[in-house]
């Protein structure tokens, strides 16, 4: 079951369901008001089920919004093998640190966002002014509600400057958290467990000029840790009054003379979920 917000041809904000490839039904004609309130709901797929003859929309009338309303984003790091080796390439500084975080008890998990600075799909990502390389990072997002309970999954991009990380492990806030930094959508996929997720694959493509100058995938099985370690660290000692969003971290990293450059468009296709487009802006 899919979820959505999406903005209506009368500049309303509603909460949508996938009927179809190019259908929603409108969940907001049934009373719901916020996905919030279906996140936070025991049973939000019986909730949804239980609407009956709603009213549908064109997707190709209305505009997709961020899923992301109150919720606080974190972001996991070094999850899979591939985001290990490319750090420890990018610093000799802090190549030990990555070494370290991949193998230890303890992930590797950073805020990434408040709520309001999440763009949605075809929104622009940002990349730093000053900064010269910069990738855009493909993570699985794991929904959780106040009950700390994973509700569901979306799509998440960690825009990262890689020159900024590597120049020193300090710096790391700097290099994950600015205008357009994260983008989290369209969709949240509720009432699938762990097992289904990992059988699908995630994957990015970056357009420059209408021409494909990177793509990569990877399995989501690739993930070191099972979901529920990453959410009991991510909880430890915390409580999330809206719930939160947790990227879990890359598995796909362009080669080491990629950047991206503005207008570039950054398409982010998860199987089992859909695609997140944005386009790239320098902030
Ligand atoms: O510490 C660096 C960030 C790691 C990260 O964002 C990732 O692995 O996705
Ligand atoms: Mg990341």
């Amino acid at each position: 079951m899919k979820l959505c917000r999406f903005k209506n041809q009368f500049g309303e904000i509603r909460v949508g369901l996938a009927v179809d490839e190019t259908t929603l039904a409108d969940l907001t004609s049934g009373g719901v008001r916020t996905i919030t309130e279906l996140l936070e709901d025991t049973d939000c797929v019986a909730r949804v089920e239980a609407l009956a003859n709603l009213p549908t929309v064109q997707l190709a009338e209305v505009a997709l919004l961020t899923p992301v309303e109150r919720q606080e984003v974190w972001a996991a790091g070094v999850t899979y093998l591939r985001s290990k080796t490319a750090r420890m390439e990018e610093s000799d500084f802090s190549a030990s640190a990555y070494d370290l975080v991949y193998e230890a008890d303890r992930p590797e998990i950073f805020f990434k966002s408040l709520p309001e600075k999440v763009v949605g799909p075809n929104e622009p990502v940002g990349i730093r002014a000053d900064a010269k390389w910069n990738v855009p990072e493909p993570e699985l997002t794991l929904v959780v509600n106040s009950a700390k309970k994973l509700v569901g999954v979306s799509i998440g991009n960690d825009m990262s400057s890689r020159d900024i990380e590597g120049e020193n492990l300090l710096y790391l806030p700097q290099a994950k958290v600015y205008d357009g930094a994260c983008a989290v959508g369209p969709w949240i996929v509720v009432g699938v467990h762990e097992e289904e997720i990992r059988q699908w694959t995630i994957g990015v493509q970056i357009l420059r000029n209408d021409q494909v100058v990177f793509s990569g995938e990877t399995d989501i099985n690739n993930i070191k840790r099972r979901f529920d370690e990453l959410l009991d660290y991510l909880s430890r000692s915390q409580s999330f009054p809206h719930g939160a969003m947790l990227l879990t971290g890359t598995g796909v990293v362009p080669d080491e003379d990629f950047t991206l450059a503005a207008r570039d468009v950054v398409s982010i296709t998860i199987s089992g979920i859909g695609t997140l487009e944005n386009p790239v802006l320098v902030v």
